[in-house]
C-alpha cells in the first residue's frame, strides 16, 4: 500500500484571496493559474498496520505540531474515503532551492492527495482529486492540473473544484520568478486571508470585479493574447494587495525590492519587453512572459539590487503517479 506522486506549484495570474467556508475551503471568487514546470514536490505515502502513528518527512526533516497537523488531517479526509484507520508513512521532497521562500503548499498537497489516495488504490478522476487537494490547502486544488487551470469557486464542496482551461502545449508562456527573500513569512496565507475577508471594507468589492475580468482572461488564454493576460494578471495583483494593506493590521508583504522590481518591468514595456509582474503573499516577484524575452528579462532581474536568485520556468504537467 505504497505510491509515490509528482505535484507541480503553479502561479496564480488570477488570485485564491479570501475563504467563504474556511472548514470546507471554498474561496470567495473562482481563481485562474498556470502550472509551473521547475518548481515541483515528490511525495510517497505507505499505509501500514505496523505503523503506531503517522510520520512526515519533508526534505529529510520529520514534521512536528502545527505543521504535522495539517498534514495528518488531510491523511484523516483519505483515510474516510478510502474507509481505513491504517497510519501513514509519508516522506516528500521539494526541488525549490532550499527555502526560496517559495510557496509549496500547492504542488505539496496535491502530489500527498494523489500519492495517498492511489496508496490506498482509491480510482479517482482529477475532478475528485481536485476536490480532495482543495481541503489540504486551496491552490493545490488547480495543482492537479498542468497548463492553464482554473479553480471554480463553487457554492457546496463537489462545485468547487479546478478544470484545466488549455494544456501546456496550447502556449508557451513563461515565468521568471526574482527571489528578494529567502525567509518564510510572518503572517502565512491562510491566517492573512482570514483577516483580509474580516476586516478589509473593501473586500466584497474585489470579489465582483474578478467576476468581470476572470471571462476575460480565460479568453485571453484561448486567444493568445498575452497583452489582455498581463494587464488583468498585474490589476489582480494589484487588487488582491490592496485587499491587504486595508486590513487590521495592515498586511504589507512587500520589501522596497518588491516595489524596485514592479517600477523596473513597467518601464521594460515602454522598450517593447513584453513582461507583466504578479507577486503572491511575500515578496518574490513573478515576471510573466514570452520565450523569446526570457533571456534579456533573467538578465535584467539579475542585476536589479536586492534580487538573490533568479528561477526561469516554463508551464507544468499534470499531477502523476510516479
Ligand atoms: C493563490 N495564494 O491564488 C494565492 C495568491 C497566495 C496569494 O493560494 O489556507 O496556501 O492552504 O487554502 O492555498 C495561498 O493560499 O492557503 C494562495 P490555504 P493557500 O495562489
Amino acid at each position: 500500500m505504497k505510491s509515490k506522486a509528482l505535484a507541480h506549484s503553479n502561479i496564480a495570474l488570477i488570485k485564491y484571496w479570501g475563504k467563504k467556508d474556511p472548514k470546507l475551503f471554498l474561496p470567495w471568487n473562482s481563481s485562474v493559474s498556470m502550472t509551473l514546470d521547475r518548481l515541483y514536490t515528490v511525495t510517497e505515502v505507505e499505509f501500514s498496520p505496523e505503523f503506531k502513528e503517522d510520520t512526515i518527512i519533508v526534505n529529510g526533516e520529520k514534521l512536528e505540531g502545527e505543521k504535522k497537523e495539517k498534514v495528518v488531517r488531510h491523511l484523516n479526509l483519505i483515510r474516510h474515503i478510502g474507509k481505513t484507520d491504517l497510519k501513514a508513512r509519508v516522506v516528500s521532497e521539494n526541488n525549490f532551492p532550499f527555502g526560496a521562500g517559495l510557496a509549496s503548499s500547492a504542488s505539496a498537497f496535491a502530489a500527498l492527495t494523489l500519492a495517498a489516495t492511489s496508496a490506498l488504490g482509491l480510482e479517482l478522476s482529477k475532478k475528485e482529486l481536485s476536490i480532495i487537494s482543495r481541503q489540504g490547502s486551496g491552490s493545490s486544488c488547480r495543482s492537479i492540473y498542468g497548463g492553464f487551470v482554473e479553480w471554480k469557486a463553487g457554492n457546496i464542496s463537489e462545485e468547487s473544484y479546478a478544470e484545466q482551461i488549455a494544456p501546456k502545449e496550447h502556449w508557451d508562456v513563461r515565468d521568471v520568478i526574482a527571489i528578494v527573500q529567502k525567509e518564510e513569512k510572518k503572517v502565512s496565507s491562510r491566517a492573512g486571508m482570514a483577516q483580509t475577508v474580516e476586516t478589509c471594507p473593501f473586500f466584497m468589492k474585489r470579489v465582483e470585479e474578478v467576476g468581470k475580468y476572470l471571462p476575460k482572461l480565460i479568453k485571453a488564454i484561448l486567444d493568445k493574447d498575452f497583452k489582455t493576460l498581463g494587464e488583468i494578471t498585474e490589476f489582480d495583483c494589484l487588487s488582491m494587495h490592496a485587499t491587504m494593506l486595508t486590513t487590521k493590521p495592515m498586511l504589507l508583504y512587500w520589501s522596497p525590492e518588491t516595489v524596485r522590481i514592479i517600477k523596473e518591468v513597467v518601464s521594460w514595456r515602454e522598450e517593447g519587453i513584453e513582461a507583466y509582474f504578479t507577486v503572491d503573499a511575500g515578496p518574490n516577484v513573478h515576471v510573466i512572459t514570452l520565450p523569446e524575452y526570457v533571456k534579456e528579462v533573467e538578465k535584467r532581474l539579475s542585476e536589479i539590487q536586492g534580487v538573490k536568485e533568479v528561477i526561469s520556468c516554463g508551464i507544468g504537467d499534470d499531477t502523476k503517479v510516479i
